[in-house]
């Protein structure tokens, strides 16, 4: 029998532990809960006494396992449900009036119809559920360029992970007053008629999955779905795509970006956001640890994930990491691949889908190069290192404070952001593209990013190997037409005086037996060691048909005997052949934007084919040319 609101027996119980003086938040909040019909509702303060207690709760219900105090203190493990382990994207909607307006890298649905269509399925759907109020900042709080968000959900697994994840609770109450302006985040997991009992450990409609943006009225409804960035509305749905909405309106961009500081022996900083398509090791080159011999060099984390940049007095781009915390990929972190990441993992974390070890404590595929003896896998069933499954979930993830990490930066939570000097962006490519290269300008550099590309890997879905166009590593993120985000990228670096210089970078060339020739990780540092001296007019470069390129002489080699001459030039290698099919690819992305597209990048296009059709560019001859005075280097 579906319940009506009129057959509520008892009023609704409201706990806060502060004064509700927000008449407009109240008034969302009475009607989701009128429509959701909990239990009660539970306005979230943010206090560890309030996680403590949550966390507790989830214990007892067994949503959470509490870890090893000795082994993992005051952490939990988290199982999925098998059918809710990843964001979700041909359920992920962006409901704008004009179809054209959400463009064809998104879903669409007509606004009024997608709100019919989900208070249908939210009617009733919290039923024998409580209702958290999580109030949240994306951004430092009070900043102005933070964007306060209130999401409304059936889960205490999102109440207590978005206290991880964001600035949450009674201080944003504060700071919204009587009539802050807020985003409306609606969230529940699903309808508990659908589910079977209402207390099942992880709760979501298996059938009905809805992620939907309203980006003209900046709001967001999900329905369905407990895990991750469908869940977490502050990540992926607030600061990404609706971010980029309201970044384009007003001027500044929401990027899927890690942002690092580089600092220089002498103690000079350099910031640089960087962004790269899943599975290409975002989070470790965030908190990248240099090799002993680059004595001197620091890599310091803002964020892992997300950047809002926007232009400042001094004509440069400042960034700020809009969240608090990290929601990582658990497999492949390991003391080699991320010390940082794994001493940020020591207490205080939330694992999901990951193994349980018979004393309590985590493992995953990569932590370790052996596999215990016996575990229990993410689904709960018995585990040997010879039973054929994987013990952990690829998907798997930690949620921890970024507070937590050894290599934060100084800056991280600085209201006015850090000034970024340099933007980065990479993917995983066997072929066709150099270790690293310097965009000739911001046109050429905005053209890179545009038409940025990954090779698939085994865990995701589709083909091995075949690339991806990603651009900008947002396509699943940008929340408007991609066509009208580049016209906005270009715009943007128009208008500073001083804008990022642009590089491209591919930590995954492969040589002819398949190997890949880079060895990575922390060896990387003498790739941004280059960048930071280019940003500062110290390092040497030749010109080549893509842009500026380090010679071997140009990179710092101390303490790496590994790599030869020989093979630095092949990592570098620009083929003509290819690069003719690479542009064809470009061609093909562009055809899918054309409506929208701008003129320049089509433009650039003509000038690379004809660059590489009449070798104007040869590498050999432009290695000749070199940017900087040699006197003026070291
Ligand atoms: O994160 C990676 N980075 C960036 C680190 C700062 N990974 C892992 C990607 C999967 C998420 C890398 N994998 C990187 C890299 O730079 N490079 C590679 C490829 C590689 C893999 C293994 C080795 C070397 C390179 N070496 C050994 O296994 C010994
Ligand atoms: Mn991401």
């Amino acid at each position: 029998m579906v319940m009506t609101e009129a057959s509520r027996k008892t009023p609704l119980v409201q706990e806060a532990s502060y004064q509700l003086r927000h008449n407009k938040l109240q008034k969302w909040v009475a009607e989701a809960a009128e429509l959701c019909q909990p239990d009660k509702i539970h306005w979230c303060d943010g206090s560890d006494d309030e996680y403590k207690r949550l966390c507790d709760q989830m214990v007892e219900s067994g949503t959470f396992i509490r870890l090893s105090q000795k082994k993992r203190p005051d952490s939990f493990l988290a199982r999925s449900a098998p059918s809710d382990v990843a964001r979700v994207e041909d359920r992920t909607f962006v409901c704008t009036k004009e179809k054209m307006d959400c463009g064809p890298n998104n879903n669409w649905m007509e606004p009024e119809t997608a709100k019919i269509i989900l208070k249908d399925f939210f009617k009733n759907s919290m039923k024998g559920r409580t209702m958290y109020v999580v109030p949240f900042s994306m951004g430092p709080l009070g900043s102005p360029l933070s964007v306060i968000g209130v999401e409304i959900t059936d889960s205490p697994y999102v109440a207590v992970s978005m206290k991880h994840m964001t600035r949450m609770g009674k201080p944003v109450i504060d700071l919204l007053g009587e009539d802050g302006d807020f985003v409306p985040c609606f969230h529940s997991v699903g309808h508990p008629l659908s589910v079977g009992e209402a207390d099942e450990p992880w709760p979501c409609d298996a059938e009905h999955k809805y992620i939907c943006h309203f980006p003209e009225t900046k709001e967001i409804w999900s329905y369905g779905s407990g895990y991750g960035g469908n869940a977490l509305l502050g990540k992926k749905c607030l600061a990404l795509r609706i971010a980029s909405t309201i970044g384009k309106k007003e001027g500044w961009l929401a990027e899927h970006m890690l942002i690092l500081g580089v600092e220089s022996p002498a103690g000079e900083k350099t910031y640089v956001a960087a962004a790269f398509p899943s599975a290409c090791g975002k989070t470790n080159f965030a908190m990248l640890i240099p090799p002993k011999a680059l004595n001197g060099w620091k890599v310091t984390t803002v964020g892992d994930d997300i950047a809002w940049i926007r232009p400042g007095k001094d004509g440069k781009l400042h960034a700020i990491n809009p969240e608090a915390g990290y929601f990582g990929v658990a497999p492949g972190t390991s003391a080699k691949t991320n010390p940082n990441a794994l001493k940020s993992l020591e207490s205080n974390c939330i694992f999901t889908n990951v193994a349980l070890t018979p004393d309590g404590d985590v493992w995953w595929e990569g932590l370790t190069d052996k596999p215990p003896a016996e575990l229990t896998d993410w689904q709960g069933r018995k585990w040997t290192p010879d039973c054929g499954r994987k013990a952990a979930h690829p998907n798997s993830r930690f949620t921890v404070s970024s507070t937590q990490c050894p290599s934060l930066d100084p800056e991280w939570d600085n209201p006015a952001g850090v000034p970024i000097s340099a933007f980065v962006f990479g993917g995983r490519r066997a072929t066709a593209i150099p270790l690293v290269f310097e965009a000739f300008n911001w046109s050429f550099g905005v053209y890179m990013a545009a038409t940025l590309g990954s090779e698939t890997t085994a865990a995701a879905a589709g083909k091995v190997g075949e690339v991806r166009r990603d651009p900008m590593a947002m396509l699943p993120f940008c929340g408007y037409h991609m066509g009208d985000y580049f016209a906005h990228w270009l715009h943007m670096g128009h208008k500073v005086a001083n804008p990022p210089q642009i590089f491209c970078v591919n930590w995954f060339r492969t040589d002819e037996d398949g190997k890949i020739m880079w060895p990575g990780f922390g060896e990387n540092m003498r790739v941004l060691k280059w960048m930071s001296d280019r940003v500062h007019g110290r390092a040497g470069a030749v010109q080549t048909g893509l842009g500026w390129m380090p010679r071997y002489e140009d990179i710092d080699w101390t303490g790496l005997d590994s790599l030869t001459k020989k093979e630095f030039e092949e990592l570098m290698n620009v083929d003509t052949t290819m690069w003719r099919q690479e542009l064809d690819s470009h061609g093909e992305l562009f055809e899918k934007l054309k409506e929208r597209l701008p003129r320049e990048l089509v433009l650039t296009r003509e000038l690379l084919n004809l660059g590489f059709s009449q070798k104007f560019f040869d590498s050999q001859e432009a290695s000749k040319r070199v940017l900087v005075d040699e006197s003026a280097v070291h």
